[in-house]
């Protein structure tokens, strides 16, 4: 993001002034978010979402998307073709006041668009201010239309160019160097597993991707085409690919209520993680909003009705909380909402305060047939939220263990931190450091101004595996929390986080550069991604680089990060240089280790972002693994605490 965007302060009117299409160019991250990864793939979402407006309203079900040799991006639908003929007020093609009229946005005609796409809904002309070349073809009552377009401009009128049987849409842009400064390579990945999600979140349409700037073995370019026949229910199996279901199917709902399109679909699995992922016109609204409320009100409400009517609660001597109905659920709750109000801070929660009881009510009725017509689940899943709220009653000792040492201040720090002697926390950094060794060298190699270094013993407790009293009670989880100076949420939500009191806004990994460190950096963002997920959100989390060679001849010197670098530096250096490979941050000294991984000057910090939670999700249940681990047993254990609590 870039900051400088901000700043400035402008009035309604000089908006207004600058002329709709150079304002884009001006101020490109207020209409795509950023011109850096983010705001580059958002321009092919853009035209995809057009795509994905007119299957919505029943005219297009195949839309598929290259990437072209030059990261030039053309997208086809078989939708009606933008229409071609003269626009009333404007007196030229609608297909150009479509591409060049900043809100035109194709959607002249209201009523058979009932909602709309796009993160900010800007529409395909923003993507064309933001291309160096545009190329718009239109097949139509059959016939061909083009148009060429240069950083927003038409080059020449709307020309018909041929006949053709097709009907559709074909864009073909490249995004423009001037604007996109880091970067304009595409990463396939990327849109591919947006595509695949909007095939989940727009059952029956066809979206393939292509990628014709490599081949594989076969000479082919690398392709994949996602098509969903159920829609939700399938994409609760994909997220819960690597997790084992407690019932026998994905329960669904699909339908209207009060006028709004509301799609639910979920299933309980043997882990302990929460899976919620809400959608409001196909975009993620991770800071949930609403929808969620409404879904998490009609979830507790039914179930507990359900449970209390059962009888199974009658030997149970404490409240089940909100959290406990959530353990192990997988969902997908997905909305249609003509006007969205997007509020929090990234913009991906919703406002709209009608959705809190459409959602609810669907979600109760969903429930309570099934529940009806699945006995045997339903007993299923009411022992499973019992088994939480027991464990949660177990748990509570060790989680106010952990809040009373990091709410206690001063003295309250643990013992293996080197702090930093700035206090304002906006300018200070925490690296955690795999190993006590590693440890002592970045210590003695930081500036300990702003630095601070919390080494961490070995493996840390892989919390995907682990039950919350288990993470609670982890020392080196404990010594993360202190050290950061944020506390953990209360009873009714045990996972609402308190970061008002963080003590620093970079939080830097800092492991090996090895499988054995990269399998602890994993298991530090898995804790940070299940635990501490608000921090991974702002932007406050960060991986360090170490290099992975020193080349060395004479007094000169120099590192190298990957293998074509080493092979250049020894190409230069010539005869008689020599390499060392670095196994490990402890071979460095703490002056190199300062030079090459900590000195904001050099290296370089790989921010933390998730970009899509589902599939960070999805990973983190499949890298760290699901082991069914015996969870009564733990319980009968612990009885314990349970006792002292009731
Ligand atoms: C304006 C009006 C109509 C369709 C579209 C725009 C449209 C835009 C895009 C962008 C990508 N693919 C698209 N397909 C259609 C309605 C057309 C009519 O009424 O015939």
């Amino acid at each position: 993001m870039s900051d400088s965007e901000n700043n400035s302060q402008y009035s309604a009117d000089s908006i207004q002034a600058l002329e709709g299409m150079e304002h884009v160019r001006k101020r490109p991250s207020m209409y795509i978010g950023d011109v850096g990864l983010r705001g580059l793939h958002h321009l092919v979402y853009e035209v995809v979402d057009n795509s994905i407006d007119e299957a919505m309203a029943g005219y297009c079900d195949t839309i598929s998307v290259v990437i072209n040799e030059d990261n030039s991006v053309t997208t086809i639908d078989n939708g009606r073709g933008i229409p071609v003929g003269i626009h009333k007020k404007e007196g030229v093609s609608a297909l150009e006041v479509v591409m060049t009229k900043i809100g035109a946005g194709g959607k002249f005609d209201k009523d058979s668009y009932k909602v709309s796409g796009g993160l900010h809904g800007v529409g395909v002309s923003c993507v064309n201010a933001l291309s160096s070349s545009l190329n718009a073809t239109v097949f139509r009552d059959g016939k061909v239309w083009e148009q060429d377009y240069e950083r927003g401009k038409a080059l020449s009128p709307v020309k018909e160019t041929g006949i053709s049987e097709k009907r559709g849409t074909m864009v073909t842009f490249k995004p423009d160097t001037e604007i996109f400064n880091q970067t304009i390579e595409y990463n396939y990945e990327t849109l591919a597993q947006r595509l695949r999600e909007l095939s989940f979140l727009n059952k029956g349409i066809t979206l393939s991707i292509k990628d014709c700037r490599s081949t594989n073995e076969k000479g082919e370019h690398p392709s994949e085409s996602f098509h969903s026949k159920e829609g939700l229910k399938e994409f609760i199996r994909f997220l819960d690919e690597s997790r084992e279901p407690i019932i026998q199917e994905v329960i669904s709902i699909e339908g209207e209520k009060h006028d709004i399109p509301v799609e639910v679909a979920m299933i309980y699995n043997t882990s302990y993680s929460e899976n919620l992922q809400s959608y409001v016109n196909n975009i993620n609204t991770h800071e949930g909003g609403t929808h969620l409320s409404g879904f998490r009100r009609g979830l507790t409400s039914t179930l507990k009705k359900y449970a209390d009517s059962s009888g199974l609660l009658d030997k149970l001597k404490f409240e089940i909380s909100g959290d406990d109905f959530r353990e192990g659920l997988t969902a997908i709750i997905s909305v249609k909402v003509a006007e969205p109000q997007f509020e929090g801070q990234t913009k991906t929660k919703l406002g709209n305060r009608e959705l809190t009881s459409a959602v609810s009510q669907a979600v109760s009725e969903m429930l309570e047939n099934y529940l009806e017509e699945h006995p045997n689940d339903a007993k299923i899943i009411v022992q499973k939220v019992i088994l939480a709220a027991q464990a949660r009653h177990a748990a509570r000792k060790a989680r106010e263990m952990v809040q009373r040492k990091s709410v206690m201040s001063g003295g309250g720090l643990p013992g293996k931190l080197s702090d930093c002697s700035e206090q304002d926390p906006a300018l200070c950094e925490v690296f955690l450091v795999e190993g006590d060794s590693a440890g002592g060298t970045a210590k003695q190699g930081r500036d300990r101004n702003f630095q601070a270094i919390l080494p961490l013993r070995g493996k840390i407790l892989n919390v995907e595996k682990a039950m919350q009293h288990k993470v609670f009670e982890n020392e080196e989880i404990r010594n993360i929390y202190t050290a950061l100076g944020v506390t953990i949420g209360t009873e009714e939500d045990t996972k609402a986080l308190n970061i008002e009191k963080l003590r620093y806004h970079k939080i830097v990994i800092m492991c090996d550069a090895d499988v054995d460190g990269s399998h602890i950096s994993t298991l530090i963002l898995t804790f940070f991604f299940r635990y501490m997920r608000e921090l991974v959100d702002a932007g406050y989390i960060y991986i360090a680089t170490p290099p992975l060679y020193l080349v060395k001849k004479g007094s000169k010197k120099s590192y190298a990060w990957n293998d074509d670098q080493r092979d250049q530096l020894v190409s230069e250096f010539g005869q008689g240089s020599g390499v060392q490979r670095y196994k490990g941050l402890g071979e460095m000294n703490a002056e190199q280790l300062w030079d090459t991984t900590m000195d904001p000057a050099h290296r370089t910090l790989r921010r933390v972002t998730i970009d899509n939670g589902g599939e960070a999700d999805r990973v983190f249940s499949m890298l760290m693994g699901d082991e069914v681990p015996p969870r009564r047993e733990f319980i009968e254990k612990n009885a314990i605490y349970a006792k002292i609590d009731v």
